[in-house]
């Protein structure tokens, strides 16, 4: 399975409720995400705030060693000029599609209204070079609330935006309500791979009020989706988006030959830690039902047999996952205070 991670924490994850992320701690997240490996790191649009332009741009001039820069901003003339100026590798566009977001988000009615605004737009991001690199940027456009639209209205709309000049990137196809399903979510991926053509990648944004953005995710890389965005912790608006470490977790247990990609492409062993470092800049602890970095996931009561006594660490061989290969020794997880509780009858 071949894709690439947008890792959106320092955006979709800014907009998750108790989220407050100063300047030091954006830069630490994104130096983390970089050791870790993500492929992209995805930014508040720099017209959002003063703070968030200037923040974009410093993140810009750490010249990461592996993730490319990309922000995301709303498809109008005004906020591509304000990305391309912060140094990013790539624009992620978005504009509303579905009948819900039309009227009251973005304003635009028609979908040809909205494929002539975009259009517009991309021509003019097709002229412009990354300003630190000089390589021409990245260019991504998403229908947001892509599962409550019609369809039809997304697919030639994203075939209009992929026929400018010589087209774009990545198309984005965005869950933003989390009411998709794995089944609908192939479906989706494979037609708009149909209607894109194979040159075209496809960026695949789930939200989880369901519980299935791990799910769906992973069902989209099944169809052919390229770029899985996700956030540390899956942190975001409401539940929040697909996790990284989720993610991860699903496709490591899915077969040896991933796992083993899985481990040469990306520092699996400090994602305890990139979690670590989240979970204290926004002040929640690590779910105690998290894939692999849970501080219950590789313990257990042994059972009927032994009366229930004590916690112990489970053998290497009861489970999916080689504690070392996530750079989680074993004593840290097995030891677990165990407070006693007085239940007054
Ligand atoms: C938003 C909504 C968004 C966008 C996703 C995308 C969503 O905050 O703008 O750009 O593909 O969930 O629809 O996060
Ligand atoms: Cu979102």
């Amino acid at each position: 399975m071949n894709f690439s991670i947008i890792d959106t924490t320092l955006r979709e994850g800014e907009q998750f409720a108790d989220a407050t992320f100063d300047s030091a701690t954006k830069i630490s997240i994104a130096k983390a995400l970089d050791a870790f490996g993500v492929d992209y790191i995805e930014l508040t649009s720099p017209v959002a705030s003063a703070q968030s332009r200037a923040d974009c741009e410093a993140i810009c001039r750490l010249g990461l060693e592996r993730s490319k820069i990309l922000t995301h901003v709303r498809c109008t003339m005004e906020d591509a000029k304000a990305a391309v100026e912060t140094g990013v590798d790539g624009v992620n566009l978005v504009i509303g599609t579905s009948s819900f977001l039309r009227t009251f988000s973005h304003g635009i009615k028609d979908t040809s209204a909205i494929a002539a605004r975009a259009s517009a737009v991309i021509e003019y991001l097709q002229t412009q070079r990354c300003t630190r690199t000089g390589k021409p940027l990245e260019i991504r456009f998403s229908s947001e609330d892509a599962f409550r639209s019609e369809l039809n209205d997304i697919l030639s709309l994203y075939r209009a935006v992929n026929a400018v000049g010589n087209g774009i990137q990545r198309v984005g196809v965005a869950d933003t309500v989390g009411c998709a399903t794995p089944r609908r979510v192939y479906d989706v991926v494979r037609t708009v791979r149909e209607t894109v053509g194979e040159e075209c990648g496809i960026e695949i944004h789930l939200h989880n009020d369901t519980g299935m953005a791990i799910a769906n995710a992973y069902t989209a890389i099944e169809a052919g989706a390229t770029h899985i965005d996700t956030t540390v912790l899956g942190i975001g608006e409401r539940n929040g988006i697909t996790s990284l470490g989720g993610l991860i977790a699903c496709l490591y247990a899915s077969s040896p030959e991933q796992a083993a990609a899985l481990k040469n492409k990306y520092n699996l062993t400090l994602l305890p830690q990139l979690e670590r470092l989240v979970a204290q800049a926004v002040g929640v602890a690590v779910p105690w039902m998290n894939p692999v970095t849970s501080p219950y996931a590789f313990v257990h009561k042994p059972g009927p047999y032994d009366a229930f006594e004590g916690v112990v660490a489970q053998p290497e061989s009861a489970h999916l996952f080689r504690r070392a290969d996530f750079g989680i020794v074993e004593t840290e997880n097995a030891v677990m205070q165990r407070l006693p509780v007085e239940i007054a009858v």
